[in-house]
């Protein structure tokens, strides 16, 4: 049997990945604030520690008996980064050096800890070289994306200085079940569904024409879950993406479309460092990790608005 820390294991995506993980019969356990997450996320059978990654010292306890970090709890909102920005990066990047820093100390001590960490398509920013492939120039446009560069780049030092392999994922749009619609840092998907639900018209923040790479929630613990398992690569990173391009415009008419609703669309003033386009290459994704394309937009999106007409969230 062997033992997994998810790190942000209560969150939308961790908490997808812990119940895949728990299937194997493997040991798990969260560590997680609840700053975003919930405890009821979590499967069954899940070990859960209620704690902060910017606790060095509770880090470094929690990763002394694992074979493997899936590094996933961060402020995963952009327009949080962009107002809080000190408080942002203390957990953004001082956390991941953390969870890099006692995944040292077990190479150390004669353990080779895997860490899998969760970086963003931030860091490509205002790139125009669609669709972005890993080798595209990352020019971050905020503080969320300057900080995920950051993580890969110490993800460079934690294996080429201390022997700590790892392999970063940039995550596109991630939607599915379990993202919050509640908040107002929530993902577009959640909260445009939210808004039809209770009859608003939602808000499109600048005109609509801002392309995204929608991802299924399914496909990413895929990615995950292929990147831990593949011990040769000890420092890389990948994109987690479709290729596929939908408009915040279309977005919102999909949506209404799915509601069979035509409710009137409001606009709004356009996000500061708000990306243009934003579209993966899923190239190497396919063919070096081997993971293959998961559903539709449309067909995810069914299933996210299923979830949220029956548990009401
Ligand atoms: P989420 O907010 O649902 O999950 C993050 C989890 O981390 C939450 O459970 C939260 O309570 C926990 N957390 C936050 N700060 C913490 C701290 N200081 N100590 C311990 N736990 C803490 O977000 P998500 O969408 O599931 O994102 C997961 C990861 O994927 C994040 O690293 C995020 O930056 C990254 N990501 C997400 C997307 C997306 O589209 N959702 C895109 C790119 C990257
Ligand atoms: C997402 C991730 C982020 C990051 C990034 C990668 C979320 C919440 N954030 O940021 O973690 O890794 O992708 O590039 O998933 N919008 C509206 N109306 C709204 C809300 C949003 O028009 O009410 C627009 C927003 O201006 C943006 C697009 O929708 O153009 C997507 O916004 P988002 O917050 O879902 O995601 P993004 O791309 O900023």
């Amino acid at each position: 049997m062997k033992s997994w820390l998810v790190t942000g294991g209560c969150g939308f995506i961790g908490s997808h990945l812990a119940e895949r993980l728990g299937r194997s019969g493997d040991r798990i356990v969260v560590l997680d604030d609840l700053s975003s997450g919930r405890v009821d996320n979590l499967p069954s059978g899940v070990e859960f520690v209620k704690g902060d990654i910017r606790d060095a010292g509770l880090v470094a306890e929690v990763m002394r008996a694992v074979d493997g970090c899936y590094h996933l709890a961060a402020i995963a909102s952009v327009a949080r980064s962009n107002e809080d920005w000190a408080g942002t990066h203390a957990v953004n990047l001082t956390g991941t050096i953390n969870i890099f820093d006692a995944a040292r100390a077990a190479a150390l001590s004669g353990r080779r800890l895997r860490v899998v960490y969760a970086s963003s398509a931030a860091v490509y920013g205002d790139c125009t070289d669609i669709p972005l492939a890993e080798t595209a120039p990352t020019r971050p446009l905020t503080a969320y994306g300057a900080d995920k560069l950051g993580c890969e780049l110490h993800g460079r030092v934690a294996f080429q200085v201390h022997g700590v392999p790892n392999v970063g994922l940039r995550f596109f749009n991630v939607f599915g079940p379990r993202q919050d619609p509640a908040s107002p840092y929530s993902g577009v998907i959640a909260i445009f569904a939210k808004a039809v639900q209770e009859g608003r018209a939602p808000t499109i923040l600048g005109d609509g024409k801002q392309v995204r790479d929608f991802v299924y929630v399914e496909g990413v613990v895929d990615a995950l879950t292929a990147a831990m398992a593949r011990e040769d690569l000890t420092c890389d990173v990948f994109n987690v993406c479709t290729g596929d391009a939908t408009s915040i415009e279309s977005l919102a008419r999909l949506i209404f479309e799915i509601y069979g609703t035509t409710p009137d669309i409001k606009h709004g003033p356009p996000r500061a460092g708000d990306i243009r386009k934003s579209v993966g290459n899923p190239h190497r994704l396919r063919t070096v990790l081997g993971v293959p394309p998961t559903i539709s937009v449309a067909d995810g999106m069914r299933r996210t608005l299923d979830w949220m007409r029956s548990t009401n969230r």
